[in-house]
């Protein structure tokens, strides 16, 4: 087995997942705005260490995806951040891409940056303990979106990027975003969701990416959230299935699912009835951000110092989403 698949199943095998804690300065402003608790560097630190040291990160997260301020920071015990993550039993990762920027030649759509200098910002966070990292590409859902253009300039970029962090020994996570804003059918994310995939995988392979060592955080065939249309979970998860199946290579390892702005139980349902229905070898877990932390957050928010309170509220969304993981999720289990 090699190296790179081996940190894959680590963070991933056993009902493990993905805890995606790389929201940017700007977005982690927004959730703590929306909070009310001022987003200074030691309250967007309290908050992640207060997760990162829940005793839930041994046995459910895999995985950290850290933003470039966390993994440069130390803990309230001056350990440094991804030292923290490691005791705890989990996998410390980095967010690469410097974000999505206007795509030239059709400016209502994104291309996701970072390529320049990459090689030796991956050398630097590969010293700082890094294990894997992350990009993510964004597509949106409109009629003649995404174009062809916004296809193909993100699966290269996509491609590029995941070929310099193998070189660099790390695990790439691959993050085809295809959002769920709009008011399209599922029929439709189906449809371009499994383009979207293909030619990302047909990138990926160009750039000669050993596909073993990889990690595909994609989204759930989901219905837009203005549609009138939606669908059953049910649905849900059969769509999806049916959407990687014939889009992903068989030697992909596993699957995390981003959670786009589904409820938390949504997402953990969800998972869970792909996890029941799945028929392929992939392993399907979750790389949340939002779905793992909302409860949390909002809690935290009424008291930054009741970090047992907080841990609580967080090692229960992580247990759930293990259990959905494995599909032995059930809704009496919430509480
Ligand atoms: C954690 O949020 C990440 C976005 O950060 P920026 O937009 O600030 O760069 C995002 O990439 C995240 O990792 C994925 O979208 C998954 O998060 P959700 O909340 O969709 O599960």
């Amino acid at each position: 087995m090699s190296e790179l698949n081996n940190i894959t199943l680590k963070i991933l095998e056993n009902g493990k997942g993905i805890l995606a804690a790389d929201e940017s300065t700007g977005t982690m402003t927004k959730r703590l705005d929306g909070v009310n608790v001022p987003s200074t560097p030691e309250n967007r630190l309290l908050f992640r260490e207060t997760l990162f040291s829940s005793s839930s990160m041994t046995e459910c997260i895999g995985g950290v995806i850290l933003y470039d301020e966390t993994i440069k920071q130390k803990s309230s015990k001056k350990n440094k951040i991804p030292e923290l993550i490691s005791e705890m039993g989990s996998a410390p990762g980095i967010k690469v891409d410097t974000g999505a920027k206007v795509l030239a030649g059709s400016p209502d759509e994104k291309i996701t940056e970072g390529l320049d200098g990459l090689r030796e910002r991956l050398k630097e966070y590969y010293k700082l303990g890094a294990k894997f990292t992350k990009w993510r590409g964004v597509y949106n859902i409109t009629k003649s979106f995404p174009s062809k253009l916004s296809i193909t300039s993100n699966a290269h970029a996509l491609a590029r990027y995941a070929a310099l962090v193998q070189e660099s020994n790390m695990v790439p996570i691959i993050e085809p975003e295809v959002l769920m804003d709009g008011n399209h059918t599922a029929e439709e994310c189906y449809k371009k969701t499994s383009e979207v995939i293909e030619r990302c995988f047909e990138e990926l392979i160009l750039h000669k990416v050993d596909l073993k060592g990889i990690i595909l955080k994609p989204n759930m065939i989901l219905a837009g959230n203005k549609s009138k249309s939606k669908i059953s979970n049910e649905e849900v998860a059969k769509l999806t299935l049916k959407c990687l199946k014939s889009s992903v290579p068989s030697e992909v390892p596993g699957v995390a699912f981003l959670s786009g702005g589904q409820s938390e139980l949504e997402a953990t349902e969800n998972l869970n009835l792909i996890n029941k229905y799945n028929d392929t070898n992939f392993i399907m877990s979750y790389s949340y951000g939002r779905a793992l932390q909302q409860s949390a957050l909002k809690f935290w928010s009424k008291d930054i110092q009741d970090i047992k309170g907080t841990q609580k509220i967080f090692n229960h969304r992580a247990k759930m989403n293990s259990l959905a993981a494995q599909g032995k999720w059930s809704k009496d289990l919430e509480i």
